[in-house]
């Protein structure tokens, strides 16, 4: 299968090359894309060398499908261009997620929503991602109320300037700066713009994402998102609020079988979900699972995902992968 990776060489691009190769996704053909500014440059795939090509030469090439990761701009206007040339865009931003008519994929939740008529797909935001992975399987069994979380982000999310700008402050060098403030031996409060509302729009995602991908609006969500000086995943403190009581060995059980998800919950021992341990990994780590004891029927949880594979490229390779597997494509 011809396959295009549009925004081939920047963080999230090179991540999805990678992961490609990896999961052995059938690729034919290679087609990275990217801004005038890349054209010509080259990326690396199974061993080898491509030449990044143009929007225009992207669509001419008529790949079977288009992952992007190029930014809500690009994707606004390029993604109906793909699409209207049949090619199937899995986009990265956030650009068509809360469009009513665009599909915002899961694969372990709502894959089977899709259908060969979906031209452009939307990949969720990562910090909603690796969240309702962990609570979907506990939704079916209980049905949330109300998630009250908090964000503990890596500046992987960001971009490359971001971690950049993490290891020039840890060296005493200068550079440029992809935050406001430093970041390095520090806590920014704030992860994207503010609203009028107070929150910031990465906290309104975690939201609104989490009502459409769970298929239930009646799920409350608040969210406070924080970027923290680290590389290797986004980590959650996740209090959640459920109808109906739990037994939490039951509730480690249905974590433990639920796709896409891992356990890592063992106190006695002090292992518990790290961005240490799950950098370079595709599954969700769940932990420190504890009875809320200042509610009925209350639990809190930790966490920790790499939010440039599961949070993007692995859940965009996943949603390639489903509609390969049923021959949407
Ligand atoms: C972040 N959620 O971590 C964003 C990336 N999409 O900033």
């Amino acid at each position: 299968m011809k396959v295009a990776v549009v925004g081939a060489t920047g963080l999230v691009g090179t991540k999805m090359l990678q992961v490609l190769a990896e999961r052995n996704f059938p690729v034919t053909e290679l087609v990275p894309v990217a801004s005038e500014r890349s054209v010509g440059k080259e990326v690396e795939f199974k061993g080898a060398k491509y030449k990044v090509v143009s929007m225009a030469d992207g669509i001419a090439a008529k790949p079977a499908v288009a992952i992007f990761s190029a930014g809500g701009g690009t994707s606004l206007e390029w993604a109906p261009k793909f699409a209207e040339a049949g090619i199937t865009v899995i986009d990265n931003s956030s650009a068509w997620r809360m469009d009513p008519t665009k599909k915002l994929v899961v694969p372990e939740i709502n894959a089977d929503a899709l259908t060969a008529e979906d031209k452009i797909i939307a990949n969720p935001n990562c910090s909603t991602i690796q969240m309702v992975v962990a609570l979907n399987p506990l939704h079916q069994q209980y049905k949330i109320k109300r998630v009250v979380v908090s964000t503990y982000q890596s500046v992987t999310g960001t971009g490359k300037k971001a971690v950049d700008q993490l290891f020039n402050e840890r060296k005493g060098a200068e550079g440029e700066m992809a935050y406001k403030y430093q970041i390095d031996l520090n806590v920014i409060p704030q992860i994207d713009v503010f609203l009028d509302n107070g929150y910031t729009k990465e906290e309104m995602k975690m939201v609104k994402e989490t009502n459409k991908i769970m298929r239930d609006d009646s799920i409350k969500v608040t969210a406070t998102t924080v970027r923290i000086p680290v590389v290797g995943g986004h980590s959650e403190s996740v209090n959640v609020e459920f109808e109906n009581d739990f037994d939490l060995e039951k509730v480690k059980e249905l974590l433990s079988n639920a796709p896409g998800v891992v356990l890592q919950d063992d106190t006695a021992s002090q292992v518990y979900p790290m961005p240490l341990w799950a950098h370079e990994k595709d599954e969700v780590f769940v932990g420190r699972l504890r009875r809320d004891e200042s509610q009925p029927n209350t639990l809190n949880m930790w966490i920790v995902s790499d939010n440039l594979r599961k949070g993007a490229a692995t859940n965009a390779v996943q949603i390639a992968e489903y509609l390969s597997g049923k021959g949407l494509l």
